[in-house]
């Protein structure tokens, strides 16, 4: 069967795009540069809501170890509502281990990450290996996957402030950039457009938790420290409408991102 034209373009399923194209049609297309950070402790939870704000995001990002109600058929549901409102499926799952470690927490356990993560948060602390060694394990997959390097952190006194760690980051990104499709980062680390950076650390009316986290606003993240997407939890899981306080940072992000565009 012949994929259907649109716009001239071949519109191809969702699920053989290439992870980076998906970026940037999702923006275009939805008008959105907004990931929402889902950090409840119930699936199914975050199936209503994905499917409320589904179209005002280009990503959900989740913990996978904090929900007391996983199962592989409601992850395969999520996947699905992911695939209908076309937005990417995050599980920041931070891998830190060794090689052969991390291909297991990967790949097993009650889990089975790589089974349904579109991408995963990897840290680069025990060396390049690691990224190699997640690389290879979803060589079988015959979906689109990738993954998003820990340059920077958020939180007070990350010890990733630190030059040389944030250069081997670099490295390790452009080195694997088939799989490694940019960063989670507090500022802009290259000027190559292809590598994503992604911005946590988000709040209008907050700067910062009791507990080390320090925001800035969407603003201050795309236009100071050159954020392409905001990754945004408490400010809108906490607010008492998700729904409308999910517009208002699609729009807030959207509307900075297209003013520096047209600069
Ligand atoms: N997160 C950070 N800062 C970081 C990294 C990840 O906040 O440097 I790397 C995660 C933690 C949490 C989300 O899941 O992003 C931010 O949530 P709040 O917007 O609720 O603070």
């Amino acid at each position: 069967e012949l994929p259907a034209l649109k716009n001239g373009i071949i519109e191809m399923k969702s699920s053989s795009i290439p992870i980076r194209q998906r970026f940037q049609t999702i923006r275009e297309e939805k008008k959105t540069n907004l990931c929402l950070c889902a950090d409840l402790t119930s699936l199914d939870e975050i199936i209503e809501l994905s499917k409320q704000v589904g179209p005002n995001i280009c990503m959900l990002k989740i913990h996978c170890d904090i929900l007391n109600d996983f199962s592989m058929e409601k992850i395969q549901q999520l996947k699905n509502i992911s695939r209908t409102f076309n937005f990417l499926l995050l599980e920041d799952r931070k891998f830190a281990d060794i090689g052969n470690t991390v291909q297991l927490q990967y790949t097993k356990g009650l889990f089975q990450i790589a089974t349904w993560a579109d991408l995963v948060t990897v840290h680069v602390l025990p060396g390049e290996g690691i990224v190699q060694a997640l690389e290879q394990s979803v060589q079988s997959i015959d979906e689109p996957r990738g993954c998003l390097l820990i340059a920077q952190m958020s939180s007070k006194g990350a010890l990733t402030n630190n030059e040389d760690y944030v250069k081997g980051v670099i490295k390790c990104t452009e080195k694997y950039s088939d799989y490694v499709i940019g960063f989670i980062s507090q500022s802009r680390l290259t000027t190559d457009n292809k590598f994503i950076h992604c911005t946590p650390g988000i709040h209008l009316n907050n700067t910062g938790d009791q507990l080390g986290q320090q925001y800035v606003t969407p603003r201050q993240a795309i236009d100071g420290r050159g954020a392409d997407i905001l990754i945004v939890g408490r400010a809108i899981t906490d607010s008492i409408n998700r729904i409308k306080t999910c517009e208002e940072y699609q729009q807030e992000g959207y509307n900075v991102y297209e003013q520096l565009r047209n600069i």
